[in-house]
């Protein structure tokens, strides 16, 4: 697990470089291994954003802080993430009209499935997005704020574009698993210094 870092700016000030369009919050230190991959994908999308932990049943008071001052800082989405009973990303969405985009953590007791069901769970008026348990949830969090910023930021729609052709090209060049695992297997026992021509063993980015 990585270490998590520094917010990039102070709430209710910008970071003096450039300003996040993203906060990307979480209930617990211990949901970093799980929202990095959110930080990591607005990062190769070259979305600014801010990392914070804010806790629902711990630090109620900076969740509100935090969510009525957001639209005021310049923050045009909110990714929350949380675990078990996973009250943040819902109680944000209730002060604040921007949109916010849920992500359940996976939690010991329940896999994340007691996560999921109180984030998708809201009432009536009052939507949270809500992706997939864990990492895959989490980078498509960051996928989907891209592609919201992107009806207003016309470079992050481009990045976007850039990261699904990418994707898709990584796909298509590895076409046949058993060749790969073949070779790697080679490589792996000495039988093989490199892979032949045709055969990418660049392991596609996991999603999930
Ligand atoms: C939730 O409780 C957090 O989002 C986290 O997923 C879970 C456990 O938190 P810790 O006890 O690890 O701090 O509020």
């Amino acid at each position: 697990m990585t270490a998590m870092p520094q917010t990039k700016g102070k709430l209710g000030e910008g970071d003096g470089r450039t300003a996040p369009l993203v906060g990307v919050i979480m209930g617990s230190t211990s949901d970093w291994e799980t929202m990095e991959h959110a930080a990591k994908t607005l990062e190769e999308l070259g979305v600014p954003y801010e990392t914070r932990v804010v806790s629902a049943h711990r630090t109620p008071d900076l969740l509100f802080a935090y969510a009525c001052s957001a639209e005021q800082r310049g923050i045009e989405v909110i990714i929350a993430g949380a675990g078990g009973a996973a009250h943040l990303p819902g109680m944000t969405a209730s002060k604040t009209v921007l949109p916010v985009l849920g992500v359940p953590v996976e939690s010991k007791a329940l896999k994340g499935l007691d996560s999921l069901l109180s984030i998708a769970q809201m009432p009536g008026g009052v939507p949270v997005g809500t992706l997939a348990i864990g990492k895959a949830g989490a980078i498509n969090a960051a996928l989907l704020a891209a592609a919201i910023l992107g009806n207003r930021h016309h470079g992050i729609r481009e990045a976007l574009r850039k990261f699904r052709k990418r994707q898709t090209a990584t796909v298509l060049a590895t076409p046949d698993p058993a060749a790969v695992a073949a070779v790697r297997r080679a490589i792996y026992d000495g039988k093989a210094k490199a892979a032949p021509k045709g055969v990418n063993l660049q392991k596609r980015k996991k999603h999930g």
